[in-house]
C-alpha cells in the first residue's frame, strides 16, 4: 500500500468540509445547544505553537458533541485592537488597520491548514466598526445604569510616551518601554463599576463547578474580601494640624489593638499633605514616595520607608497612651482610609517597618501551650491563632471573640459624636479604569462640552469611527493630535465641543465577544435575545478553553459584563458566561545555546553519542550547548513554527502530537522526535486500514458475541465507550492511549485477513468504523481518507458517534474450568447466563474432550454452575 501523503490528502477534504458547509451552524437547528469557544487570538502575525494546542482541543471537544448529535457553535474571530499595531505603525511606518488586517488574513490562512471545524461565517474582528459600535452603545447603557463613571482618579503616568500605564507596565517605578520615572498623575477617566457587583462575583464563583479550583481561587482572592472595622483615632490636640481632630483606619485585627505601637497613613492621605505644610523634610519624603507609585505587589517587596509626622494619636482604651503617626511607603490611599495602626508583633510589614525604626513589638497573640512571658517577637511575625496576652480585658480570648469584644465596644463608644468604630467589609478589587490615551482601540463615545459636561454621543451618530489619516511622528495619543477628529458641535447645546480622545482598554472588547458570536450578524443591536440566552440561546458557553495567563482579569471583566449586560437588556438571564473552563498547559522546547547566543532548533542538528545526546550547528559544525526546557519564545529561540510542521508532517500528525504527550492541563514537551512518533501512528493506521479496506469493504459491520473474534468486538466496544468519556472530560491523552491500544488490537486480526483467513470480518469491520469514526475528532483528514477507503457513507464529519453495545461491556462470560473423570484438562469460555444443556453441549464439543472420549458418550456431565464441569467417561 502507499503511504498516506498529508499534503494532497488535508487540503482535498477541507475543500470538502467547506463544500457541505458542515461546519456553518444555523441558530434554528432544533437539535440541542452546545457551545464550544477558544480564547481568540490577538493577530500579533503568526500563529504559534499555543494556538495549535488550544485550538487542537476545542476543535476535538466540537467535532466530538457534532458526532454526538448536538447543534454545535465554534466560531473564530480576532482581538484586533491594542498597542503592537500603533508600535508597527509607528516602527513600520504602516497603517495599524492594514498591519491589523493583513496578520489576520495571514493568521486565518494558518488556522484554515489546521483543519479546524470552524464556523468561519460568525468571524468577527473587534477592530471592525460593526463590532465596536455595539460596543460604544452598551457603554452609553451601561453610563446611563450607573455602571459606568467619569471620576478622578490616581494613575500611573509616563511623561514620556504621555501615557496611562497599567500597575503592572511599571517596573521599579520606571515605564516598561520608555524607562522614565513614572508619574502619579490625577487624571479624569472612565471607569466600568465592577466594585458595584463584587459581593456577587464572589458567591458565584461557587456555582462554577467546571472550572478549576486553582482559578476560582485566584479570582477570590483578587476580589479579596476581608471583614474588619473602621476606627477613629483621636489626635492629640497639640501635635494636631490646624483643623484636624481625627485619623481614621481600616483594619482587620482590632482584637491586636494593644499591640498597636504607630499609624502610618499613607503620601496622598490628606492629613499627611497637612502635615507637610511647613515641613520640607516630610515634603520631599511624600514627594518621592509619591514619584515611585507602583503596584501592591512591588510594594510587598520593596522596603519599607516611613517618616514621622510629629502628630500623635490617643489609643482608643487608654487616653493616656499616645503613638506617633507616620507617612509610610506601604500605605496605599486606595484600600481601606489610606491610614492603618501598625502592630509589629503580629504583621511582617510592620514589623520590618519597627525594627527599623525602633519602635515597640508588643506580642498580643500567643501560640497555645507557649508561655506567656515566654513569647517574644522578633524577626518574624507570629499571624497565626492562638489566645491573647498583654491585653487587658481581652487576656486569654481567642482572637476571634477578642475582635468581637473590641468591634462591640468601640461601636457603642463616641467620638466627636459619632460611633468611634463601624464594622465594615472591604474589597481589593478596584473599578476598572478603561480609558487608554491609544489611538488602536474602539473610541469612548462622549463628548465633552464646557457648558453641558460630558454628553453621550447621540446613537443614531454611532459609531464614533477612528479617524484612518492618523501620524506617529510624535508621542502621545494621535487621536489628540488629529488637527479636526476631536472637533465637534455639542450634542445638546450646539457650542463647540470635543470628543473623548481616549479609547477603551481592549479587555472591553474580549468581555462580550462570545455573546457576539451568537449572532453577529445584528446590525442594530449587540445581542439577539432569542439566541444570545435563555431558552433557545446559546449562553453559558458549554466549554471554555484557553490560557490560565487569563485567569484573573480576563475573566472577571467577561463575568462583570455577563451581569451588566443583563441589567441592561442584552442578556435575558445568564450572569455566568462561561459553564465550563479548562486552561491548558504550555508548549516548552529545549533551548540551545551556541557561541554566539541562542540558536533555533532548525539550525541545530542532534545525534546520541554513547547514550547521550549531541548538538552541533549544522550550518558548521560547531559545538551547541542543550539548555533547559523553556516555553517556547521568540528571545530564546526555542520556536517551532506551526507552518514547518504542518508542511512536513501534515497537520494531524501536529494535533496527535500535541493531544498524545501529556495531560492537556500540563505543559507539553515538544520535540522532534515526539512529533515522528505521531508521524508513525499516522502511517500504521493508514497501512491498517488500506490493508483491510479490500477485504472488509462490502461487509457489514457486525460484533462478534462469542468465539475466536469476541475479543475483537469486547475491546472495540469497550475503548468506544471510554474514548467519549476521556473526550467528554478533556482527557484527550487517555484517548488516545485507548486509540493506541484498538490499533493494537486490530493489528493481527487485520493481517489474518489480509492473509486470507474469512472468518471474524465483520467484527474487524465493525472495530475499523469505531477507530475511523474516533480518531475524527483530532486526525479528520485521515479519518476522511481512511473512510473513503472503507468505502463508507458520505463524510466522516457526518458520521454519528457510535453507540456502544453494554452488553459487550459487563463482563458477561465466564470461565469453566473443565475436569475430565475429576482432573483439570482445560476451560470453557461461555456467556454467564448459558443453562445447564447449553454449557453440556459447549463442553462437548471441545477439542481435548473430543478427543478424551473418542467419539463415545460421556457417562455424566456434571455442571456446578458458575464454578466447575466435569466430565466422567
Ligand atoms: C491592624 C493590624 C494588625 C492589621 C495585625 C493586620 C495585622 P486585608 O486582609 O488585605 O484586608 N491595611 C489596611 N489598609 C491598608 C492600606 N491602605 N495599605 C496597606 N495596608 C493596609 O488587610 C487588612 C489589613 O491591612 C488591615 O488590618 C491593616 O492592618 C492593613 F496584626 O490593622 B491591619
Ligand atoms: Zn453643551
Amino acid at each position: 500500500t502507499e503511504r498516506y501523503n498529508p499534503r494532497a490528502a488535508e487540503p482535498k477534504w477541507q475543500k470538502a468540509w467547506d463544500a457541505k458547509k458542515l461546519f456553518e451552524t444555523r441558530n434554528d437547528d432544533p437539535r440541542p445547544k452546545y457551545y464550544v469557544l477558544e480564547m481568540f487570538p490577538y493577530p500579533s502575525g503568526r500563529i504559534h505553537m499555543g494556538h495549535v494546542r488550544n485550538y487542537t482541543m476545542g476543535d476535538v471537544v466540537a467535532r466530538y458533541h457534532r458526532a454526538k448529535g448536538q447543534n454545535v457553535l465554534h466560531p473564530m474571530g480576532w482581538d484586533a485592537f491594542g498597542l503592537p499595531a500603533e508600535n508597527a505603525a509607528r516602527d513600520n511606518k504602516v497603517n495599524p488597520r492594514d498591519w491589523t488586517y493583513a496578520n489576520i488574513e495571514t493568521m486565518k490562512g494558518q488556522l484554515k491548514t489546521m483543519g479546524l471545524s470552524l464556523d468561519w461565517s460568525r468571524e468577527i474582528a473587534t477592530c471592525n466598526p460593526s463590532y465596536y459600535r455595539h460596543q460604544q452603545k452598551m457603554f452609553l447603557d451601561f453610563w446611563k445604569a450607573g455602571l459606568a463613571e467619569r471620576k478622578s482618579a490616581k494613575v500611573n503616568w509616563d511623561p514620556v510616551d504621555m501615557t496611562v500605564l497599567a500597575n503592572e507596565q511599571v517596573i521599579d517605578g520606571k515605564g516598561w518601554r520608555s524607562g522614565a520615572p513614572v508619574e502619579q498623575r490625577d487624571l479624569t477617566q472612565w471607569f466600568l463599576k465592577i466594585t458595584s457587583m463584587a459581593q456577587d462575583l464572589l458567591d458565584s464563583l461557587a456555582t462554577l463547578d467546571r472550572w478549576p479550583e486553582k482559578v476560582r481561587i485566584m479570582q477570590e482572592n483578587w476580589i479579596g474580601r476581608s471583614e474588619g472595622l473602621l476606627l477613629r483615632w483621636p489626635l492629640v490636640p497639640a501635635t494636631a494640624p490646624a483643623g484636624e481632630s481625627e485619623l481614621e483606619v481600616f483594619t482587620t485585627r482590632p482584637d491586636t489593638i494593644f499591640g498597636a505601637s504607630f499609624m502610618a497613613i499613607a503620601a496622598d492621605h490628606p492629613l499627611a499633605k497637612k502635615a507637610a505644610e511647613g515641613n520640607p523634610e516630610l515634603a520631599a519624603f511624600i514627594e518621592d514616595v509619591r514619584h515611585r507609585g507602583t503596584s501592591a505587589a512591588e510594594l510587598e517587596t520593596a522596603e519599607k520607608r516611613g517618616f514621622d509626622t510629629g502628630i500623635r494619636v490617643a489609643h482608643p482604651f487608654d487616653p493616656e497612651w499616645t503613638l506617633p503617626v507616620y507617612v509610610a511607603n506601604f500605605v496605599l490611599m486606595e484600600y481601606g482610609t489610606g491610614a492603618i495602626f501598625g502592630c509589629p508583633a503580629h504583621d511582617q510589614r510592620d514589623l520590618d517597618f519597627a525594627n527599623k525604626y525602633g519602635l515597640p513589638v508588643i506580642p498580643v497573640v500567643k501560640p497555645e501551650g507557649v508561655d506567656a512571658p515566654a513569647f517574644q517577637v522578633t524577626e518574624e511575625a507570629f499571624v497565626e491563632d492562638g489566645l491573647m496576652i498583654n491585653s487587658r480585658f481581652l487576656d486569654g480570648m481567642t482572637p476571634k471573640a477578642a475582635f468581637e469584644d473590641v468591634a462591640t465596644r468601640l461601636s457603642g463608644a463616641t467620638l466627636g459624636g459619632r460611633p468611634q468604630a463601624t464594622r465594615k467589609v472591604q474589597f481589593r478589587l478596584r473599578d476598572w479604569l478603561i480609558s487608554r490615551q491609544r489611538y488602536w482601540g474602539c473610541p469612548i463615545p462622549v463628548i465633552h462640552c464646557d457648558a453641558c459636561g460630558a454628553v453621550p454621543v447621540p446613537e443614531a451618530d454611532l459609531p464614533v469611527l477612528l479617524p484612518d489619516d492618523v501620524t506617529f511622528d510624535r508621542p502621545g495619543n494621535p487621536l489628540d493630535h488629529h488637527p479636526t477628529w476631536k472637533h465637534v458641535a455639542c450634542p445638546k447645546c450646539g457650542k463647540d465641543a470635543r470628543r473623548d480622545t481616549d479609547t477603551m482598554d481592549t479587555f472591553v472588547d474580549s468581555s462580550w465577544y462570545f455573546a457576539r458570536f451568537t449572532d453577529p450578524w445584528n446590525e442594530s443591536e449587540p445581542t439577539t435575545l432569542a439566541y444570545v440566552d435563555g431558552r433557545n440561546g446559546w449562553l453559558p458557553v458549554n466549554q471554555y478553553i484557553g490560557g490560565i495567563e487569563h485567569a484573573i482579569l480576563h475573566l472577571l471583566y467577561s463575568r462583570f459584563f455577563a451581569r451588566a449586560m443583563k441589567a441592561t437588556g442584552h442578556l435575558n438571564e445568564v450572569k455566568e458566561p462561561f459553564q465550563g473552563l479548562f486552561t491548558q498547559g504550555m508548549v516548552v522546547h529545549e533551548t540551545y545555546r551556541g557561541p554566539n547566543g541562542w540558536v533555533t532548533p532548525a539550525e541545530v542538528a542532534i545525534e546520541e553519542v554513547d547514550g547521550k545526546r549531541r548538538a552541533t550547528l549544522i550550518k558548521d559544525g560547531s559545538r551547541i550547548e542543550i539548555g533547559s526546557i523553556e516555553k517556547m519564545s521568540k528571545s530564546k529561540k526555542n520556536v517551532v513554527d506551526p507552518d514547518d510542521i504542518i508542511a512536513s508532517y501534515g497537520a494531524d500528525t501536529a494535533r496527535w502530537f500535541m493531544l498524545s504527550d501529556s495531560p492537556p492541563e500540563r505543559d507539553v514537551i515538544w520535540t522532534e522526535a515526539g512529533v515522528e512518533g505521531a508521524h508513525r501512528f499516522v502511517q500504521r493506521v493508514w497501512r491498517l486500514v488500506s490493508e483491510a479496506a479490500p477485504h472488509v469493504r462490502d461487509v457489514r459491520p457486525e460484533p462478534a458475541r462469542d468465539g475466536a473474534h469476541a475479543a475483537i468486538s469486547r475491546g472495540a466496544h469497550k475503548i468506544l465507550k471510554s474514548v467519549g468519556e476521556d473526550i467528554e472530560t478533556l482527557h484527550f491523552n487517555r484517548a488516545v492511549a485507548r486509540l493506541y491500544e484498538l490499533t493494537n488490537l486490530l493489528s493481527p486480526q487485520v493481517a489474518e485477513i489480509a492473509g486470507g483467513e474469512s472468518g471474524g470480518k465483520a467484527a474487524v469491520r465493525q472495530a475499523l468504523d469505531f477507530l475511523v469514526v474516533m480518531i475524527a475528532p483530532m486526525m479528520p483528514h485521515l479519518a476522511e481518507e481512511c473512510w473513503a477507503a472503507l468505502g463508507g457513507q458520505g463524510l466522516v464529519a457526518e458520521q454519528p458517534w457510535p453507540t456502544f453495545d453494554p452488553a459487550q461491556i459487563v463482563e458477561n462470560e465466564i470461565t469453566y474450568p473443565v475436569q475430565l473423570n475429576g482432573k483439570k484438562r482445560g476451560d470453557l469460555t461461555i456467556a454467564r447466563d448459558a443453562d445447564q444443556a447449553a454449557i453440556e453441549q459447549a463442553v462437548l464439543a471441545l477439542d481435548f474432550v473430543q478427543k478424551a472420549l473418542e467419539g463415545k458418550t460421556p457417562r455424566k456431565v456434571i455442571v456446578v454452575p458458575q464454578r466447575i464441569v466435569n466430565v466422567v467417561a
